[in-house]
Parts: C-alpha cells; sequence; structure tokens
C-alpha cells in the first residue's frame, strides 16, 4: 500500500513536471515529432530539471523544421497538451463533453500573442493575440500574417512565436516555429512587439486575466478577437 501511494505521488510528480501547454501547429523548435523533442516544449521559460533547461528565446532548442507561409495567409494555430492521444493530435479534436476530455494544464488561461521575428528571437513584430481562454487544444486559434510584411528567408533566423503569459501562475511560455515566408517588395514589419516577462531580468509575478478553467476545455477563442485577428487589427 504505502509503496503504491509513493509510485502514484511519483507518477502525478513526474506527469506535472511536464503538463503544460505548446505549439503544435506550426510545428516549433523542440515540438512534437521534432528530432529535438524531449517532452520539455510544454514548460515555462525557467523551468529546470536534472536534464534541461527551459532557457528564452525558443526554449533554448536549435531550429526545427520549416513552415512555409505566406503574407496574408491565415495560420490555424493548434496547441498540444501532454495527455492527447495520437488521434488527437493527428486531427483537431472537438469538445463533445466535460466528462470525457483529455487533460490540459490551461492554468485558467492568460493571453497568447502571436509574433514574427526575422532575427531569430532578437526582436518581435506582434501580429495577432487572444486573451483569457487561450490557450486550450480543444480549438484552432486563427492568426494572420499580415499581407504586406517583407518576405524572410535567412536561415535559421525567420521565426513565427507563440507566447503565454498564464493566468494562475506567473509562468511564461515561448515556442518558436521556423518558417520560410513569402511576402511583398518593400514590405513592412508591425511595430509593436510582444510581452517578455516573468523570468530572470524581466519584470516577474506577471499574471494575464484568464478564463478560470484549469482542466478541461474553455470557450475557445472570443469571436470578437478572431475578427480582430484576422483583420489585423493587433498588427499595426
Ligand atoms: C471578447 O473580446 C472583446 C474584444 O477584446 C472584449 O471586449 C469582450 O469582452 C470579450 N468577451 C469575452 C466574453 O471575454
Ligand atoms: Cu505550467
Amino acid at each position: 500500500m504505502k509503496f503504491t501511494a509513493a509510485v502514484l505521488v511519483l507518477a502525478t510528480l513526474l506527469a506535472s513536471a511536464t503538463a503544460h501547454m505548446a505549439l503544435l501547429y506550426p510545428t516549433p523548435r523542440g515540438g512534437y515529432g521534432t528530432k529535438q523533442y524531449n517532452g520539455r516544449v510544454h514548460t515555462w521559460i525557467g523551468y529546470h530539471d536534472s536534464k534541461w533547461t527551459q532557457k528564452f528565446p525558443c526554449g533554448g532548442y536549435a531550429p526545427g523544421p520549416i513552415t512555409k507561409m505566406k503574407a496574408g495567409q491565415t495560420i490555424n494555430v493548434r496547441f498540444l497538451a501532454s495527455s492527447m492521444k495520437a488521434k488527437d493530435i493527428k486531427k483537431q479534436p472537438k469538445p463533445t463533453s466535460k466528462s470525457h476530455q483529455f487533460s490540459q494544464a490551461r492554468h485558467g488561461g492568460g493571453t497568447c500573442e502571436f509574433s514574427l521575428s526575422y532575427d531569430g528571437g532578437k526582436t518581435y513584430h506582434l501580429i495577432g493575440r487572444y486573451t483569457k481562454s487561450c490557450p486550450d487544444a480543444y480549438y484552432q486559434w486563427p492568426v494572420k500574417i499580415p499581407k504586406n510584411v517583407p518576405s524572410c528567408n535567412t536561415k535559421n533566423k525567420c521565426l513565427f512565436v507563440w507566447s503565454w503569459t498564464a493566468d494562475i501562475l506567473p509562468q511564461y511560455y515561448h515556442n518558436c516555429a521556423d518558417i520560410r515566408l513569402t511576402g511583398v517588395k518593400k514590405g513592412k514589419l508591425p511595430k509593436k512587439s510582444i510581452a517578455i516577462v516573468d523570468f530572470k531580468g524581466r519584470k516577474t509575478n506577471v499574471r494575464a486575466p484568464g478564463d478560470g478553467v484549469k482542466h478541461n476545455s474553455g470557450k475557445g477563442p472570443n469571436k470578437t478577437e478572431v475578427k480582430n485577428n484576422l483583420n489585423g487589427v493587433y498588427a499595426k
């Protein structure tokens, strides 16, 4: 009995060490299915264990697979919860009932920001944002690449970035997908950057407002914010 309890506690600790959220599509550095995948991609910046320290930017992973994107294209972003089954990773799951769901460490939601970096994570250009109910693996989150951005083809420098400031914990997540972007001549990048908080050298104890839903799916993307994302409202 004692042994079983100890094993259970250990199993729970191990699960909680990796039970967070990550970018699933576009595939980030260190993401599911990549060579560097070590299960740590869904940890916050500053997380460390005996094998790994999650660093800023991009978790500290080496460049990964390249996703091609075009100016004006809508990217239907997907998220990974560590308890998702292969079939739910393969095909976008929809919330059907509260009792039959995979668990997601959503931390009460928070603010997700989406940005482009053309310099490998030195500077960021905000292109999209969802507040309160993000992230959630039971939904897709449309983000539009602005139609007037320049091309980006420099090896290892072009990134589509998801950052998340969680609600119930002061944790900051940062995943980067390597991209090749076909843009326009004399294009312009949005001027606003992203929030970069909650790790050493940055403003700490920052929590974004959330939806209060911790492990189940929430209500998904706010409809007004979907429109805003598709209309480039955040990409100024
Ligand atoms: C949806 O987003 C809009 C625009 O940001 C905001 O005014 C509204 O309160 C949000 N609705 C909910 C239910 O959070
Ligand atoms: Cu977490």
